[in-house]
């Protein structure tokens, strides 16, 4: 059966491509969209992307993906929560309640911009962590998942 990878985009990212585009790029969400679904096409997965501005619709995505996951049915989560990265328990708690696999995926190198998007909510919650290589980073993250763990002992703490 063919999984799927679930791309959750948050607040503001429906403005990519039309607004600060010296930061984020000019790329549109829609264009990101079908970046992706050339990733998973690659990948032999199905690609489910998602934007919320709102973080209960986030948080109730993340729900399901932890169900569909268990089923068998999705690889996993590429999750770009915007700014609720930097703020949002409630996100930390619903990747840490659904037992889902999450890869946290920044367009920007967020640890060399302002200090307030230094700290994530998320990271200690999620698989692993993909910041600054543009909305590149997206292809990136679904090629992990799709990948799936590595083979020997090489990523797992000492
Ligand atoms: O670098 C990233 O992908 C961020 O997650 C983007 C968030 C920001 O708050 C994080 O610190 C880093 C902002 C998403 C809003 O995107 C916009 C795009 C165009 C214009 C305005 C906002």
């Amino acid at each position: 059966m063919k999984q799927t990878i679930l791309v959750l985009n948050g607040p503001n990212l429906n403005l990519l491509g039309r607004r600060e585009p010296g930061v984020y790029g000019a790329h549109t969400l829609d264009e990101v969209e079908r970046l992706c679904g050339d990733a998973c096409a690659l990948h032999g997965t199905t690609l489910d992307f998602r934007q919320s501005n709102h973080e209960g619709v986030l948080i109730d995505w993340l729900h399901q993906a932890g169900a569909a996951q268990a089923r068998g049915e999705l690889a996993g989560v590429v999750f770009n929560a915007g700014a609720y990265t930097h703020t949002s328990v409630a996100l930390h708690d619903a990747i840490k309640g659904a037992q889902v696999k999450v890869i946290e995926l920044h367009i920007t190198n967020v640890h060399a911009r302002e200090p307030f998007r230094h700290h994530s909510y998320l990271s200690p919650a999620v698989h692993g962590v993909m910041a600054g290589f543009g909305v590149q980073g997206y292809a990136l993250a679904i090629a992990a998942l799709a990948l799936g763990p590595p083979s020997d002992s090489a990523s797992k703490v000492k």
